[in-house]
């Protein structure tokens, strides 16, 4: 091994060993709605008035573009208007083909801002992007249903954010309308998340507990899920039955065998479009570290360590051969 290899070596075990230390970050589901979610407005709505709702997206980040639709009733309501709340830098945007079609009954809603016009909107909190403007027809009840995608209308839809990157995970909030009978509401929750550990070794069992709520008017049957960062799921509990009124414990089981260490965020959902989808999820934090570092070593030390014994011994073979060479 001559000077160059050893010190070419040395820098890959260093790089090498950096590549150990590694971040992690969790994102939550992008959320578009509608509000208000119901239109309860018993004898208030008469044939021939007329109401509005907003379009609202929240958790989303450097959004940019935004395209989707809303289904209504057509013997209940008719749609006539609608506007953009040009909030967050889309007054230039270029206009995608907006349309309200009063056959099918859904108002197609799109637009996306000049690249490098703005910077996109942040926000963890529902903020309004559009209005639609609609007329009551008849006395009844319609759904005011929020899609992304209707292969039937050759319509694909989506929330995109500043490098044109569509968000993979949108949870839609619908809403409803009846001037004739109280709405009930869709709203279910993840409470009460703990975690067996919030610091352990790779191979350990964590132990996952959550209690899911449900505190809508309607019995329910949904999925939950368990995840870490994000989507890497751990398990899914497939259709538990959750009555009106009740709640129910869940329980997940983490095998960590093949996880590296780091820092990790545990996620449990409930998979239910509801009225109000920010209570339905519950996130907790946990570290991977090695069993020297969770013995009170920070793992960090154990690579400095690790690092300077190698640099000691390339330096006493350069050491060597340098010797050996001068003989
Ligand atoms: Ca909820």
């Amino acid at each position: 091994m001559n000077k160059k290899t050893t010190l070419a070596t040395l820098i890959a075990v260093l790089i090498a060993l950096t590549q150990l230390i590694h971040p992690s970050a969790a994102n939550p589901a992008a959320v578009l709605g509608i509000s208000p979610t119901v239109i309860d407005t018993r004898n208030l709505k008469p044939i021939g008035s007329t109401f509005s709702i907003n379009i609202t997206v929240d958790d989303v980040e450097k959004l940019w573009g935004i395209q989707f639709m809303v289904k209504y009733n057509t013997t209940i309501l008719s749609a006539i208007d609608y506007a953009f709340l040009d909030r967050w830098g889309f007054a230039n945007a270029t206009r995608l083909p907006s349309l309200i079609n009063e056959t099918a009954g859904f108002v197609a809603l799109a637009r996306a801002a000049f690249l490098g016009d703005n910077f996109g909107l942040t926000t963890t909190s529902p903020v309004a992007v559009a209005r639609i403007d609609f007329t009551v027809d008849a006395n009844g009840t319609s759904p005011l249903d929020l899609e992304l995608k209707d292969e039937d209308l050759d319509f694909f839809g989506a929330l995109t954010n500043i490098k044109a990157a569509p968000f993979q995970n949108i949870l839609l909030s619908d809403g409803q309308f009846s001037n004739t009978q109280l709405l009930g509401v869709h709203d279910v929750a993840v409470t009460n998340l703990s975690i067996s550990a919030t610091e352990a070794s790779p191979g350990d069992i964590i132990n996952i507990q959550a209690v899911i709520v449900n505190k809508g008017d309607f019995n329910e049957t949904l999925d939950v899920r368990c995840d870490f960062n994000d989507t890497n799921l751990i398990e899914t509990k497939r259709n538990i039955v959750l009555n009106k009124g009740t709640n129910q414990t869940v329980n997940f089981a983490w095998n960590t065998a093949n996880i590296q260490y780091g820092k990790y965020v545990i996620a449990v959902r409930a998979v239910l479009s509801d009225s109000a989808p920010g209570d339905n999820m519950q996130t907790a934090a946990i570290t991977l570290k090695s069993a020297i570092g969770s013995g009170g070593l920070p793992t960090i030390y154990l690579y400095v360590g690790v690092a300077i014994v190698v640099v000691i011994i390339v330096a006493i073979v350069i050491y060597a051969l340098l010797r050996r060479r001068g003989k």
